[in-house]
């Protein structure tokens, strides 16, 4: 790939308003951009989404910081196709969310010499995909839901603290009866739980979002076998190997596919493959994430067995401003997949400059 140059510029988004989980509140959202320059000149970009704090996975910005600038930046340096990089860092053990700037960029950078979309380059099919939205504890629910509905967004996902779950989603129904709801408990509940998950089961919801902690295959399974409502798991799956438990212990019905959560968008790929090979449909999650993110879930998302809508929203939901040009936008409930080559969007430097708090350059 003739990797000149690799870059990594951290940024501080102010968000619109604090987004609140049952795990955690984020006040505002640091992300690291990772730029890899070829010797014609041209720019990959790449996003580390791992948060402030390490409330959803693990990592956060300043372990990926130095796993970044200590172990995975020089391994760029060889490679020949983007699906190299995973194997080749494969002695560097976890650190998904790191792992994913550096091969998103690697992406970006390989479709723009191409000549080609990265959705083309994946074998996407779709040309536009459906928005939907994550509504953030402490919001105005029915508010909130009146507006996106507006904008055309045609899943709805709340986020739920414990015991409170009906009354919130019987308040939504009272004027929304068949709207497409599912709730993400960010797994929040224990074995103790379970009947009280179970008993969650006759609201008809779309799914439920990872009750139980990351990493309980067993608990999922239990409680999925007593409930129609499809189970979906997100921060359980960090691999294709996790995928491949959950599917052969019946933990799930459906699986969020999130390239920073499983290293990268080779692992989101192969992860894709399986589900659809057994018949698991998927769809793409998102982290509050910036523009150039944005463009590579659309990349993913535009893959056949993308079968909900995901975690997508534009460029404004929760930024006044982008880092990107143009911004990507809902329009009549969809967004487009970028068709320009690589992730089809450049970057406003100007902006990434104004947003800098620290940054990092390696050259060959
Ligand atoms: O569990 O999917 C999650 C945001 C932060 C941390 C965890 C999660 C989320 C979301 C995605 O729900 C929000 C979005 O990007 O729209
Ligand atoms: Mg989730």
């Amino acid at each position: 790939m003739n990797i000149k140059e690799v870059r990594l510029i951290e940024i501080d988004l102010p968000l619109k308003k604090p987004f609140t989980t049952s795990q955690g509140t984020l006040r505002n959202r640091p992300v690291i951009i990772v730029e890899v320059k070829d010797d014609c000149g041209l720019t990959g970009y790449g996003e580390v989404t791992a948060f402030p704090t390490p409330f959803y996975t693990a990592e956060t910005t300043q372990t990926a910081w130095h796993i970044l600038t200590d172990f995975l930046l020089p391994s760029v340096k060889h490679l020949d196709h983007p699906e190299q990089f995973h194997q080749s860092v494969s002695t560097i053990k976890g650190h998904q969310m790191a792992k994913t700037g550096v091969e998103g960029a690697l992406w970006d950078l390989y479709a723009r010499q191409q000549k080609i979309s990265l959705s083309e380059l994946i074998g996407g099919v779709r040309t536009e995909v459906k928005a939907g939205a994550v509504i953030s504890l402490g919001s105005r629910t029915a508010v909130e839901i009146d507006g996106l509905l507006a904008e055309g967004y045609s899943r709805f996902k709340l986020k739920v603290e414990k015991g409170k779950e009906r009354e919130k989603i019987m308040a939504v129904r009272k004027t929304h009866p068949d709207l497409p709801l599912m709730i993400d408990a960010n797994g929040m509940y224990g074995e103790e739980e379970v009947e009280h998950l179970i008993s969650l089961d006759d609201l008809g919801l779309l799914m439920i979002e990872q009750p139980f902690p990351a990493g309980d295959f067993y608990l999922h399974h239990k409680a999925q076998k007593r409930m129609s409502t499809p189970l979906c798991l997100d921060e359980s799956i960090e691999s294709c190997a996790d995928a491949k438990q959950a599917i052969a212990l019946e933990s799930c019905q459906v699986i969020n596919i999130k390239i920073s959560r499983v290293g990268g968008l080779s692992e989101a790929i192969k992860i894709h493959d399986l589900c659809q090979a057994h018949g698991i449909p998927v769809w793409c999650g998102g982290m509050v994430e910036s523009g150039v993110s944005k463009a590579h879930n659309l990349a993913l998302a535009s893959l056949p067995n993308f079968r909900f809508p995901g975690d997508l929203s534009g460029s404004q939901r929760y930024f006044e401003q982008d880092i990107i040009e143009p911004y990507l936008e809902v329009n009549r409930g969809c967004l487009s997949v970028p068709t320009e080559e690589g992730i089809g969007v450049s970057v406003n430097e100007n902006i990434l400059h104004r947003l800098e708090t620290r940054k990092y350059s390696l050259s060959f």
